[in-house]
């Protein structure tokens, strides 16, 4: 049996979930509000010590890391829907994609969401428990400084020097997706692969945040592509669907009131490259 610990505004759940989809996997689900602090709890952070979703269990097999589970769902379920290329050419490419994701890019998703919306999210607990929402994130955390910067975004925003960071990276991951998806409709040429569905959910929450029409004006190819995306029914049944209504509205809206700051800073930042 596939059990998924994951939450309706998770990245990195949404990617596994996208792969269970495509693959016509049923899997049992433990939803664990984040932005309520259940991934805090100890029996939550015996499956996962970071503290961070997806966990997958199988069989009570416990695997964690958004990247790991979806190719090991592909070594472990190979006959259903083929998402890692069996061309080595392709398949470096593949990986090049998931090894951007983890490296760089849901660093800065994590910053770019907590800045513009997050925070505002969470600040409805009221001042002390987002303090004890803070102090309950593990040390080691979706990074080893996550549980100090997360403190530093929801109390300083766009105020903090990361928001450039967060905002380059960005741009450069749309820039080498429009690069690239000129050779292909999809990331790795003419096939969709793991690659696909490590970067759908963070255009999603570009989308999401009503920011990515406005940054892919320079980068037609990426928005279309995104578009595409959305046509598959993996993306109707693994992503929106688990998103509460409250937390869409919160990103909507948060991410209007915030897309002056990220495009002034998106200007400079265009400026520099
Ligand atoms: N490298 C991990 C990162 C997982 C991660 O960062 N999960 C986020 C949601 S996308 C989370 O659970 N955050 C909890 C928190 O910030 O306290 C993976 O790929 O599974």
């Amino acid at each position: 049996m596939l059990e998924l610990y994951h939450h309706g505004s998770s990245v990195c759940a949404a990617k596994v979930r996208l792969v269970l989809e495509e693959k016509e996997l049923d899997f049992e689900k433990h939803y664990i509000d984040i932005l309520r602090g259940d991934q805090f709890h100890p029996d939550y952070l015996k499956l996962n010590p970071k503290g961070v979703v997806p966990t997958l269990v199988h069989d009570s097999k416990v695997i964690t890391e958004s990247t790991v589970i979806c190719e090991y769902l592909e070594w472990v379920f190979p006959d259903t829907s083929r998402l890692i290329p069996a061309d080595p050419v392709s398949h470096a490419e593949m990986l090049y994609w998931t090894k951007f994701v983890d490296e760089e890019l849901h660093w800065a998703c994590g910053t770019l969401t907590f800045m513009s919306s997050h925070r505002f999210t969470i600040g409805k607990m009221g001042p002390e428990k987002v303090n004890e929402f803070l102090d309950s994130t593990p040390v080691l955390s979706l990074a080893s400084d996550w549980k100090v910067r997360k403190r530093r975004y929801i109390e300083d925003g766009f105020d903090d020097p990361d928001a450039h960071k967060a905002i380059l990276v960005h741009e450069l991951t749309l820039k080498k997706m429009d690069k690239a998806l000129q050779n292909g409709p999809y990331l790795t040429g003419e096939d969709f692969t793991l690659a696909d569905t490590a970067l759908i959910p963070y255009l999603n929450r570009l989308h999401k945040l009503q920011m990515l029409d406005l940054w892919c004006k320079p980068y037609p190819n990426a928005l279309q592509w995104f578009e595409r995306m959305r046509q598959r029914s993996s993306f109707s049944s693994a992503v929106d669907k688990y998103l509460p209504s409250s937390l869409a509205n919160d990103l909507e809206t948060n991410g209007r009131k915030s897309w002056p700051r990220v495009e002034a800073i998106l200007a400079q930042v265009r400026q520099q490259n």
